[in-house]
């Protein structure tokens, strides 16, 4: 019984490392020209891992498909940065960052969570 219990939890571990780390992974995603376009649904960004140049305006255009009012706000600590997101109208966010380092994005209770590189 106690193996069984041990395999579950594992298995969880598994789980949780894939979801927050490999399935993030792969969503990264390099800005090309200054606008990059984020989906917001089912608990997560996408792309969530974006990497941009400081110094050079960026807009972040943000598509709300996720009706829970946990999406709506999302916050760049870091950087003073906040928006309102309507849902299923794109908001645009734009905003020149101009130090270099990782910044993460979040909604206002953390569940969806995203990083901005700035290089
Ligand atoms: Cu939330």
């Amino acid at each position: 019984m106690s193996i069984l219990v041990n395999i579950v939890g594992i298995l969880l571990i598994v789980f949780i490392v894939w979801w927050f780390w490999i399935s993030n992974r792969r969503s990264e995603t390099r800005v090309e020209g200054n606008a990059i376009d984020i989906i917001v649904d089912s608990g997560v960004y996408e792309p969530s891992v974006i990497r941009v140049r400081s110094g050079e305006e960026l807009t972040l255009r943000f598509h709300r498909k996720d009706s829970n009012p946990c999406s709506e706000k999302v916050l760049f600590s870091d950087l003073d940065v906040s928006a309102d997101l309507p849902i299923n109208t794109p908001y645009e966010l734009t905003f020149t960052p101009e130090q270099k380092g990782e910044f993460e994005f979040a909604c206002q209770m953390g569940m969806y969570r995203g990083k901005l590189i700035v290089e």
